[in-house]
C-alpha cells in the first residue's frame, strides 16, 4: 500500500527532532499561558517563572493538571491570553450539564487547527477529486466548521449539509456524486437503516469513505458500518478543549489514531494515582495543547481512557497511535457493584448479525437493587410477530451479556427504526435512578 502524507516532514519526523519541537513549542506555550489570568495564578502557585523552567521533556510533569473544573471557573475569560481584539472564533463543549466551557481562536489558531484536520483527511486517501458531505452538527460544536475547513484546505468539494434530515442527505449524495462523509457513528448507523427503508440503492452513490467520531464506537460498529455502507471508516478523535477534531485520526492502515505530537503533548496517567502508567498500558489521556496562542490549555484531563500502541505504524508516521478510545472515567456505571462502561454492551451487541442499528441502556432502582434493562432495535429483516426466534435471540444476548459484564440483564427487542435516533453524539444511557440513592 502507498500511504500519502499532507506534511510529510513533520508526519514522519524522526522522534529526537519530534521531542526537540514539543520542548520548544512547550516553552512557547508556558510564556503565552502566563498571560492568562488562570495559568498566571496557577503556574506562579507551583513555582514556575517563565519558559526557562523548562530544560527538558520531563519538566512538563511540574504544570499541575487542568481540570474541567477549573476550565468552567475560568468561564469566560479567565483562560484568555491575548487581546479579546484578537479573537476571531469561540465555540463551547458539548456538555449538557453545569457552566458551559468556552475556547477561543486568534486567526493564527484557526489556521493551524485546519492544518491538523487536513492532515487527517488527507492521511485517508481523500484528494481534491472527492466530494465531501459533512453530516455532522455546525455551530457551537467543533465537529461542523473544523471539518468543513480542513475539508477545503484539502481542496475537496465540501457540502455542508450538517447533522438530520436523512432523506436530503441522500438526495445530496446522489445530485453530486458524494465520495466521503463526516458523521458521528451513531448517524452513519441510522443513515444506513434509513436508506434500507426509504428503498435507496447503494449502488447508485459513490461513496468511498466515511470519518467517524466525536463518541465512542466498538470494533464491531465500524465493520457494520464498512460491511453495510461498503465503505472504509477512518475513528477520528478530538475535544474542544484541545480545538475540536484533528486531534488524533486512524490513517489508512487503519490500526490505531496517529496523535499529532507536533501539536499537542499526549500523557497517559492512572487516573487515581495520577501517576504516569506504564508503557502500553491503559489510563486516562491529558493532554497539551502546543498550536494555541489564543487559549492555551496544559496537562488537561481529558477523563478518556486509552493506552499507547507500542509499535510504530507501516505508515511511517512516527507519532504515536492512542488504541480505540472505549470509555471515559465518567461513563461508568456501577450496578449493584459492578462496574461496568457502555461500551462493554455496545461490543457484545454489535457483534450479533441479528441485532439492529441502534440500542439503549436503562437503568432503575428496584426495591434496593439496580435493574439494567438493554433495549436493542432488531433488522429490518426481522418479523416481529414470529415471537419464538425472537425469544431465542433475546436470551443469547441475555446470556452473552452476562458473561461478559457479570451482571444480569433484562433485555428489550425493538422493530428497527422505532428507539429515538441520534443526529449527534447518541444519548445511549438513561439512567432513572435516584441521585443520591
Ligand atoms: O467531539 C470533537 C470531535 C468532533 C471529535 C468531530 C471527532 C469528530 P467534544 O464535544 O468536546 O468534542 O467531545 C469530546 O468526545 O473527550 C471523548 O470522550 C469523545 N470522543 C471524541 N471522539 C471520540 C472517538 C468533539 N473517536 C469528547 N472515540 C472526548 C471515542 C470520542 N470518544
Amino acid at each position: 500500500m502507498t500511504f500519502q502524507y499532507w506534511n510529510k516532514k513533520m508526519e514522519t519526523l524522526p522522534r529526537p527532532e519530534l521531542e526537540a519541537w514539543q520542548l520548544e513549542k512547550l516553552r512557547e506555550t508556558v510564556k503565552q499561558a502566563l498571560r492568562a489570568p488562570f495559568y498566571r495564578k496557577r503556574l506562579t502557585e507551583a513555582g514556575i517563572r517563565g519558559p526557562e523552567d523548562f530544560k527538558t521533556p520531563g519538566d512538563l510533569g511540574r504544570i499541575p493538571f487542568t481540570t474541567k473544573q477549573d476550565l468552567r471557573e475560568g468561564f469566560p475569560y479567565g483562560f484568555l491570553a491575548v487581546p479579546r481584539e484578537e479573537v476571531v472564533r469561540l465555540h463551547a463543549s458539548s456538555g449538557t450539564t453545569g457552566t458551559p466551557t468556552t475556547i477561543y481562536f486568534n486567526a493564527g489558531d484557526l489556521k493551524r487547527w485546519t492544518g491538523f484536520v487536513a492532515r487527517c483527511i488527507y492521511g485517508t486517501g481523500c484528494t481534491r477529486a472527492d466530494v465531501f458531505q459533512n453530516m455532522i452538527t455546525y455551530g457551537l460544536f467543533t465537529g461542523g466548521l473544523g471539518f468543513h475547513a480542513g475539508g477545503e484546505e484539502v481542496g475537496m468539494l465540501v457540502i455542508p449539509s450538517g447533522a438530520g434530515n436523512t432523506t436530503r442527505q441522500f438526495h445530496l449524495m446522489r445530485d453530486f456524486g458524494t465520495t466521503v462523509v463526516h458523521a458521528t457513528p451513531s448517524f452513519l448507523l441510522h443513515v444506513e437503516a434509513k436508506m434500507r427503508e426509504e428503498g435507496v440503492n447503494r449502488e447508485h452513490l459513490k461513496l468511498k469513505r466515511a470519518f467517524a467520531g466525536a463518541e465512542p464506537y466498538s470494533e464491531d460498529t465500524r465493520r457494520r458500518i464498512e460491511d453495510l455502507l461498503k465503505i472504509d471508516v477512518y475513528n477520528s478523535y478530538g475535544l474542544s478543549e484541545m480545538n475540536g477534531p484533528g486531534v488524533a485520526f486512524e490513517c489508512q492502515h487503519k490500526d490505531g489514531l496517529h496523535l499529532w505530537e507536533d501539536g499537542y503533548i499526549a500523557e497517559i496517567i492512572n487516573p487515581d494515582t495520577l501517576e504516569p502508567v506504564r508503557d502500553g498500558e491503559r489510563g486516562e489521556l491529558v493532554l497539551t495543547v502546543l498550536c494555541r496562542e489564543a487559549d492555551p490549555i496544559l496537562r488537561y484531563r481529558t477523563r478518556d481512557l486509552t493506552a499507547f500502541y507500542t509499535e510504530p505504524c507501516p505508515c511511517g508516521r512516527t507519532h504515536r497511535r492512542l488504541c480505540r478510545i472505549k470509555g471515559r472515567t465518567d461513563d461508568m456505571l456501577i450496578i449493584n457493584g459492578v462496574n461496568i462502561f457502555p461500551s462493554q454492551i455496545e461490543e457484545v451487541i454489535m457483534a450479533m448479525g441479528e441485532v439492529g442499528n441502534n440500542y439503549l441502556i436503562e437503568i432503575e432502582k428496584e426495591g434496593e437493587l439496580d435493574r439494567l434493562t438493554v433495549k436493542t432495535e432488531v433488522t429490518p429483516e426481522t418479523f416481529m410477530d414470529d415471537t419464538r426466534p425472537l425469544n431465542a435471540l433475546k436470551e443469547k444476548i441475555r446470556h452473552t451479556l452476562q458473561a461478559s459484564i457479570t451482571c444480569n440483564p433484562r433485555v428489550e427487542l425493538h422493530e428497527s427504526g422505532s428507539l429515538p435516533a441520534s443526529e449527534g453524539k447518541a444519548v445511549r444511557v438513561i439512567d432513572k435512578r435516584p441521585r443520591d440513592g
